[in-house]
């Protein structure tokens, strides 16, 4: 499969997809979305992908955010009738259900940010820069950053970097929840494809139960939460996985994974 606006390749069990208008700073126009889509539906359909690794082309952006010169003209009623940006909700974060890294290597800004928060998690470069900057366009974050920030970051920090446009850099974002760990932009992709593959080395589905498990902190009751890990624990003591995962351990050999 090849594409206009984003690279796409396979790299054993990891999909690697990199945003590719540096030209840009790999700004979000509605083709990179058509192509993204695409891209994690082919991801999410091939069993022999298990994880994927999203990144932006170049050292200077993963995204600066959705394309400014593609919204400046687009009229009111346009945005609403086509609920402009919510398919990137419903692809990226709630059909695909396999895990996918975010690897943050420069400005990662509006819907830039937006997007790697949609990931399962950020690894980023010690240049990576967030920020939430509509506010200088007269509009407001628009894919989900007035909510996945505050809730990784807290009111406090969410609320001043909305209303300012200020940036956090890597280690502060480390250090307030947003990104899982920082390192050297010279390491990250091989950092991200390194940990991608860890993950896809796992026992499939109980990958894609951890992270249903963990997503479902965000919408429900802590009782509600407990209680559906509890019953996904005890479907995946159904599965194969389970039985080999079990085996290997107390025969101290690696487990073959089924996916079953
Ligand atoms: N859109 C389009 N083009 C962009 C964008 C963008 N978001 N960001 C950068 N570019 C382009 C620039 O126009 C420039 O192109 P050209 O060379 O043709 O003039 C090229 O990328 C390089 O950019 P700069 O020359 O500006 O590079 P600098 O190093 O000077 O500055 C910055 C880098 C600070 C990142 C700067 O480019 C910047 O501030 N960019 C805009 C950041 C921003 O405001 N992002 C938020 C956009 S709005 C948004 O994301 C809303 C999402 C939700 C909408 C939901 C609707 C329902």
């Amino acid at each position: 499969m090849s594409f206009e606006n984003i690279l796409v390749e396979q790299r054993g069990a990891v999909t690697l997809i990199t945003l590719n208008r540096p030209q840009a700073l790999n700004a979000l126009n509605s083709l990179v979305l058509e192509d993204l889509i695409a891209a994690f539906a082919a991801f999410e359909a091939d069993p022999s992908q298990r994880c994927a690794v999203l990144t932006g082309a170049g050292e200077k952006a993963f995204a600066a955010g959705a394309d400014i010169k593609e919204m400046a003209d687009k009229p009111a009623a346009d945005f609403y009738s086509q609920d402009f940006f919510s398919r990137w909700t419903s692809h990226l974060v709630k059909t695909t259900r396999k895990p996918w890294i975010a690897a943050v290597n420069g400005f990662a800004l509006g819907g830039g940010c937006e997007l790697a928060m949609m990931a399962d998690f950020i690894i980023a470069a010690d240049t990576a820069r967030f920020g939430q900057p509509e506010i200088k366009l007269g509009v407001a974050p628009g894919m989900g950053g007035s909510q996945r920030l505050t809730r990784a970051v807290g009111k406090a920090k969410a609320m001043e970097m909305c209303l300012t446009g200020r940036m956090m850099g890597a280690e502060e974002a480390e250090r307030s929840g947003l990104v899982a760990r920082v390192v050297p932009l010279a390491n990250l992709l091989d950092e991200a494809l390194k940990t991608a593959a860890e993950i896809a080395a796992m026992p499939p589905l109980a990958a894609i139960a951890n992270k249903e498990m963990v997503n479902a902190a965000f919408e429900t009751t802590l009782e509600q939460g407990v209680l559906l890990e509890r019953r996904i624990f005890q479907v995946l003591t159904a599965t194969e996985d389970k039985a080999e995962g079990m085996a290997a351990f107390i025969e101290k050999r690696p487990g073959v994974w089924q996916g079953k």
